[in-house]
């Protein structure tokens, strides 16, 4: 396991479109072991390989990662008082994802990016979708997906094909965007 060092704008390896991946081995599921363990670290919600500098299309998404501040819940489950964290981890991997049918209704969100540290900007997406992807086996799997996890699966794909949520702004607010960050960067 190892936090890996994500890559930002406008470094060019964001641009490139990632390749299929074609052999699930054991080098796949290091990567992807990286990949949760850099997000949860970050923290953020999603990431995608190429965010680490691999061109390969592997996501990981998280929509509920711990939050090591919030107060633990005491429970009496089971027979015997306990405490855990109030949220779950709900880790997914996504190993050549593919959207289908994207909803003719659209939807905007306040996205950030990991990628654009500390920026945000309301993007328009299809509201819902359906996505096929494979898992670390190789198995195909598809789910109809809404909500975050919508926004999400579709920002994350966009990274696989050398897209950045900025890149769906306004040249005006994109080029305010890029500023914004390089001020802040200046300032840090
Ligand atoms: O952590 C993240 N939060 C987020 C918020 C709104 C819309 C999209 C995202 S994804 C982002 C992590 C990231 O950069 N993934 O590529
Ligand atoms: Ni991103």
């Amino acid at each position: 396991m190892a936090i890996r060092e994500i890559i930002e704008v406008p470094d060019p390896l964001l641009k490139q479109v990632s390749k299929p991946v074609e052999t699930f081995d054991d080098e796949l599921k290091q990567l992807v072991e990286d990949m949760f363990e850099t997000m949860y670290d970050a923290p953020g919600i999603g990431l995608a390989a190429i965010q680490v500098g691999v061109p390969l299309r592997v996501l990981v998404i998280d929509l509920q990662p711990d939050d090591p501040d919030a107060e633990p819940e005491v429970c009496n489950h089971g027979g015997h008082e306990h405490t855990h964290q109030p949220t779950k981890k709900e880790p997914r991997v996504f190993i050549n994802p593919e959207i289908l049918d994207p909803s003719e209704e659209t939807k905007a969100y306040n996205e950030g990016c990991l990628s654009v540290p500390d920026i945000f900007a309301e993007v328009d997406r299809p509201a819902t979708c359906r996505v096929r992807w494979q898992d670390l086996e190789g198995n195909t799997h598809e789910e109809d997906m809404d909500d975050l996890m919508a926004v999400c699966i579709q920002h994350e794909m966009d990274h696989l094909n050398g897209i950045v949520f900025i890149d769906h702004l306004s040249r005006l607010k994109r080029n305010m965007a890029m500023k914004k960050l390089e001020k802040l960067r200046r300032a840090a």
